[in-house]
């Protein structure tokens, strides 16, 4: 196909009707996915892990994110650090994607060899006039907070991360997820556009019709609904959540959770580094995202006594989060192709918990294991059909979908502030 009418990607930003979708080439294009990885994956803070994913020092995680690729490690010092993956000799990639643990990081080329706090420490034959200090890895901004690390490849990072740190520092407290562990780790290839996969995980319109397993304990009424369209019998339901919301909400509060009695979100089209959260109310018996809506882990986070803390949720624009007193689920995307994002999930339960005895691997997983299948195949009916020549945006409901168009309205956004 000739490229030579293809809009710009401005002029597809442009062609966007307010509250409408997006078109579909800026799902399906090469060109657009290159500048979409360059500016939301490599200039924007994005999550690529957590602590535990590195829980000992030596330990590292290798994520590769379009062409870059991040070595992510613990110290000897404990401290969290991150590299660019890439020799400072002649470029060789130190480590292929994934976990391993190191006492040094050595170039499988000529053996440079690099300390874990990143200086060149050995490197034969270079002579008495090379200077080694040079030569150190090249350091990548990162920032942990709660579990989560985040990390940033432009050379200046946006600064407004503090504000994400501020907020959730606070709320993640109670959990000491840095005391935690991966209970188990999954990986899909979606084949849609990583603008799809957000704009999915933005809205609930589509979890009452999709996602028997997570409204057991979801109420998609937080994300909400159209008056108009409520029976009598939804009527009644919503203004039972209503109350159980304000009253779960007055608990918490009592009991030190700083995020609740506040349906207070942080998301702001207008700032860099976007992110939302909320202490979401859980419904059945109350404690976490299970089939039968209790505790999958016997041993809860931290010190904590409540098995009924709801759920803190967090957002970010490649990632979405729910943590529960007993187990958190951690989600983040990768694009790899204009039609394929990676989805990594991982759950995580107390440090000392301990499989068969304190939780059951199915009980802790099947819910979210089962929602993000179901995502992925909305997902690619969405991609494909996107990209049929007939397609034509259609617009958001004003009640369920608001945080899809806040999405897309921040996407332009910041294209634009980078020129785009
Ligand atoms: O995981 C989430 O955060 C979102 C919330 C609404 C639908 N989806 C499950
Ligand atoms: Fe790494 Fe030569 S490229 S030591
Ligand atoms: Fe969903």
């Amino acid at each position: 196909m000739s490229t030579e009418n293809w809009k710009t990607h401005r002029e597809l930003l442009r062609s966007r009707q307010a509250g409408h979708g997006m078109p579909g080439e800026l799902f399906g294009r090469q060109d657009i996915l290159d500048t979409d990885v360059e500016i939301f994956f490599q200039r924007h803070w994005i999550l690529v892990g957590v602590t535990a994913d590195i829980p000992e020092p030596g330990d590292i995680s290798t994520v590769d994110i379009g062409k870059a690729s991040i070595i992510i490690l613990r110290d000897d010092d404990e401290q969290i650090r991150s590299y660019r993956n890439i020799c400072r000799h002649r470029g060789a990639r130190l480590k292929p994607a994934g976990k391993s643990t190191v006492g040094m990081l050595t170039c499988s080329y000529h053996q440079w060899t690099y300390a874990l706090d990143g200086s060149l420490r050995h490197a034969s034959h270079m002579g008495q006039d090379f200077d080694s200090k040079c030569r150190n890895l090249l350091p990548v901004h990162t920032r942990v907070v709660g579990t989560h690390i985040f990390v940033c490849l432009a050379d200046e990072a946006p600064t407004d991360i503090a504000h994400l740190e501020e907020v959730m520092t606070p709320r993640f407290a109670p959990y000491q997820l840095r005391h935690s562990k991966i209970a188990h780790e999954a990986e899909i290839i979606e084949d849609g556009n990583w603008k799809l996969v957000i704009e999915n995980n933005r809205e609930c319109y589509h979890c009452g019709g999709t996602h028997p397993e997570l409204t057991a304990s979801f109420l998609p009424e937080d994300f909400g609904f159209c008056p108009d369209n409520l029976s009598e019998e939804s009527k009644a339901a919503l203004a039972d959540y209503h109350a159980r919301n304000a009253k779960c909400q007055q608990s918490w509060l009592d009991d030190g959770f700083v995020g609740a009695g506040t349906s207070v979100e942080y998301l702001d089209v207008d700032a860099v580094t976007q992110f939302r959260t909320q202490q979401l109310v859980i419904a059945g018996h109350g404690e976490s995202q299970t089939l039968s809506t209790r505790v999958a882990c016997r041993k809860l986070f931290g010190d904590l006594q409540r098995r009924d803390l709801g759920d803190t949720h967090l957002w970010t624009h490649n990632s979405w989060t729910h943590v529960m007193s007993d187990h958190a689920v951690i989600s983040y995307i990768i694009p790899l192709a204009p039609d394929k994002t990676l989805v990594r999930t991982k759950w995580l339960v107390h440090a000392d918990a301990v499989e068969g005895v304190d939780y059951n691997l199915q009980e802790l997983t099947e819910v979210w294991l089962a929602t993000n299948a179901q995502d992925a195949s909305l997902v690619a009916i969405t991609h494909r059909g996107t990209q049929d020549p007939g397609y034509v945006p259609g617009p958001f409901s004003a009640f369920t979908e608001t945080y899809v168009d806040q999405f897309s309205r921040w996407y332009a956004a910041r294209l634009n502030a980078h020129g785009i």
